[in-house]
């Protein structure tokens, strides 16, 4: 794999600016995490928060939130039309069953939408699977696998997108993927 040499790229700064109310003229520098890690239920956490901790071995700032597309349509509303202006750069959306969240999203935002289709008991996740990857033309949700493998390749996925402009997360992300090389043995154990 061609990374770019160490200093390549001028990383983006992961802070923004803003003026507070407390102090009108002043500007003060805040964290803005740039990936948003949503899903439709507390129960899809299991599964998301390998994405999260992908974020973390990556130290890719990000914020992890519950919002159903079918329980609560307006919290969906309100933070996929406001996700832009906070500064999220990314979002990856777990969902499973009749898995919309991550396609609603989407449809209210110009963000790079990821999805991560749950693993389900009825169906084992193909019912998540087929909701979130067949989006009609015109409204794209990348879709990840299934599970687990789905979440930290959710996170890699993302982390590679702030990569094209973060020289930063470009050296963590080549850095994880020499690492992970590295810890593939020649042979499996016990075997000479
Ligand atoms: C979806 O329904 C969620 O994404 C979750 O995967 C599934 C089941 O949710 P719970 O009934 O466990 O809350 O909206």
């Amino acid at each position: 794999m061609s990374c770019r040499p160490p200093c390549a790229a001028r990383p983006l700064p992961l802070s923004r600016t803003l003026s507070t109310a407390k102090s009108p003229g002043r500007q003060v520098s805040i964290a803005a995490k740039p990936i948003a890690i949503i899903m439709g239920s507390e129960s899809d956490w299991e599964t998301m928060r390998h994405a999260a901790a992908t974020l973390g071995e990556l130290k890719i700032p990000h914020e992890a939130r519950i919002i159903s597309a079918h329980r609560t349509p307006q919290r969906l509303y309100d933070f996929a039309k406001g996700a832009k202006a906070a500064g999220y750069k990314v979002i990856i959306a777990g969902a499973g069953g009749a898995a919309h969240l991550p396609g609603m999203t989407a449809a209210l935002t110009t963000l790079p939408v990821l999805g991560v289709p749950i693993a389900t008991q009825t169906l084992g996740g193909r019912d998540s699977l087929l909701s979130i990857v067949q989006m009609p033309g015109g409204v794209p949700v990348g879709t990840l696998a299934i599970g687990k493998p789905g979440a930290i390749n959710a996170a890699l996925l993302a982390a590679a997108i702030l990569a094209v402009s973060d020289g930063g997360v470009d050296e963590r992300l080549c850095a994880w993927r020499a690492a992970q090389t590295k810890a593939v043995a020649e042979r499996p154990s016990g075997e000479d």
